[in-house]
């Protein structure tokens, strides 16, 4: 008895010494919130308030509150789109600069209590985030510290107001992903904001929303509203001492390689030239072919894409919109999913301890969680993935394991020519996922390889692609909208 539990020890230790280590996380790391967050990759911002009934983009404040009266309001229409378009949450304009609330605020009267809109007894959060729970999205809110209609505001005072609409709205309304605030302001009227306090105040609401600003600390404004991150997209940044409304849009834009703090890039762009709903502008929506850039220079460059619909003033997400949203859905359906060509075989330069638990397999498992790895000391590396026959490839979606930090700075793409290998693309960083198109390459054997990282690659994912002709020329029937 004693000899075979003896057999068993030992049986045991030996598989555990055998067994190798994963490799060390190379910091910052997203915390599980922020890890979350990524995965979501694409959902709706919407820009809903009284601008939508006065025409205004940043509206002063001053419109009657009665004017807000959305007749045929529908939550759950906006929640079915937003879900049958492929997007996993929404975010609402909660409060815009203009400072009217759409939930029934104790913070100030210009809100949907004054409206003539249900009499006064209309809450777009509590319908809105009810909708968004029935229909399996995340439900985000945006309130904008710059408000033009508070008496408080230009005082310390308001500091306190901004942060109980905060309270107020994290928790009354369930669980919120994302918590969006913004510096935009006209200059006009000084006012200092406490953002350390408004942070804190959304912390202590919901320790797990990614709080965004164009400083962080949760995720960071991308520079741009176009909806394009930079070629070189870090999420690690040196955040200390940056203001939201006052940051480097060009180095939010890259992230900064060596940055001490995790703080992903969001992409944040209209379907429309404006951010609210303006008739004139049903015929101005992106087209297909736009948005399938947009999608490339966000997703596809380690960022989330938000992207702001228009709902009207029936209170309905406009069939303008709905429509080019499905178009888009379908495009990428048939961009990506019908075109991805699967390797036979795939080889690594180097594998970690040469085991199993991180073959290069594991990036063809369609499982972001089992990733490739080399050893410690290898900080570039090759991937080689071989065909049955020759193959046409002219795109390739590469994802690191961000669990374990964002690691490459540099990679490129060859394909086998016969007698050599031929380099067809040089890129930077790679980060959640990175969607690179290169000159169409007929070959039987495609080479990626990892030129250098702060430490060892970590590969969760990599596809390829004949994208052709969508991305490339853009289909006539898809143009022309
Ligand atoms: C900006 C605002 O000034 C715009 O009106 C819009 O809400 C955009 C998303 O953010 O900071
Ligand atoms: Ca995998």
């Amino acid at each position: 008895m004693a000899s075979r539990i003896l057999f068993l020890i030992f049986i045991l230790s030996t598989v555990l010494a055998g067994q190798t280590k994963p490799p060390q996380p190379v910091l910052p790391i997203p915390s599980r919130a922020q890890f979350e967050w990524q995965k979501l990759e694409y959902y709706a911002f919407i820009h809903f308030g009284m601008n939508t009934f006065t025409g205004h983009e940043w509206g002063e404040g001053r419109a009657p509150a009665t004017e807000f009266n959305p007749t045929a309001f529908d939550a759950r229409q906006w929640a079915r789109v937003v879900r049958d378009a492929g997007m996993k949450g929404i975010i609402i304009t909660a409060k815009h600069h203009d400072g009217f609330a759409l939930w029934p605020t104790a913070t100030t009267e210009y809100s949907v209590n004054s409206a003539k809109w249900r009499d006064g007894k209309g809450d777009v959060l509590k319908e809105l985030s009810a909708a968004c729970k029935e229909f399996g999205l995340k439900f985000g809110v945006y309130i904008s510290p710059w408000d033009r209609n508070h008496p408080l505001y230009g005082t310390p005072e308001y500091n306190e107001i901004y942060k109980q609409q905060w309270r107020e709205v994290l928790s009354n309304y369930g669980e919120v992903f994302e918590a969006w605030l913004d510096g935009a302001n006209d200059g006009k009227k000084p006012m200092k904001y406490d953002f350390d306090g408004f942070f804190r105040t959304i912390r202590q609401g919901t320790p797990n929303a990614v709080i965004f600003s164009d400083a962080g600390p949760g995720a960071r404004w991308i520079g741009n509203e176009n909806g394009i991150a930079g070629e070189t997209n870090w999420s690690t940044r040196n955040n200390e001492g940056t203001l939201p409304g006052k940051a480097d849009a060009a180095r939010l834009n890259t992230g900064d390689e060596n940055g001490t703090s995790w703080i992903p890039g969001e992409c944040d762009v209209s379907i429309r030239p404006g951010w609210f709903y303006h008739k004139e502008e049903d015929t101005k929506l992106k087209s297909v072919e736009k948005l399938m850039e947009i999608w490339l220079g966000s997703v596809g460059r380690n960022c989330n894409l938000l992207l702001n619909i228009g709902v009207d003033r029936l209170g309905l997400v406009n069939n303008n919109d709905i429509a080019r949203l499905m178009d888009f859905k379908r495009a990428r359906e048939t961009t990506f999913g019908k075109t991805i060509i699967i390797p036979s075989r795939i080889t690594a330069s180097n594998t970690r301890g040469n085991s199993r638990t991180f073959s290069p397999r594991n990036v063809l498992d369609d499982s972001f969680g089992t990733y490739w790895a080399t050893d410690d000391a290898v900080t570039s590396a090759t991937l080689t993935l071989e065909f049955t026959n020759e193959v046409e490839v002219n795109a390739a979606m590469i994802q690191e394991n961000i669990a374990l930090g964002q690691r490459v700075k540099k990679f490129s793409i060859q394909g086998w020519n016969g007698s050599e290998f031929v380099t067809v693309l040089r890129k930077t960083t790679i980060g959640y996922k990175r969607i690179v198109q290169f000159p169409a390459t007929k070959t039987k054997r495609l080479r990626i390889s990892f030129e250098a990282a702060k430490s060892s690659p970590v590969i969760s994912e990599v596809k390829v692609f004949n994208l052709k002709p969508l991305l490339s020329t853009g289909s006539p029937e898809i143009r022309g909208r």
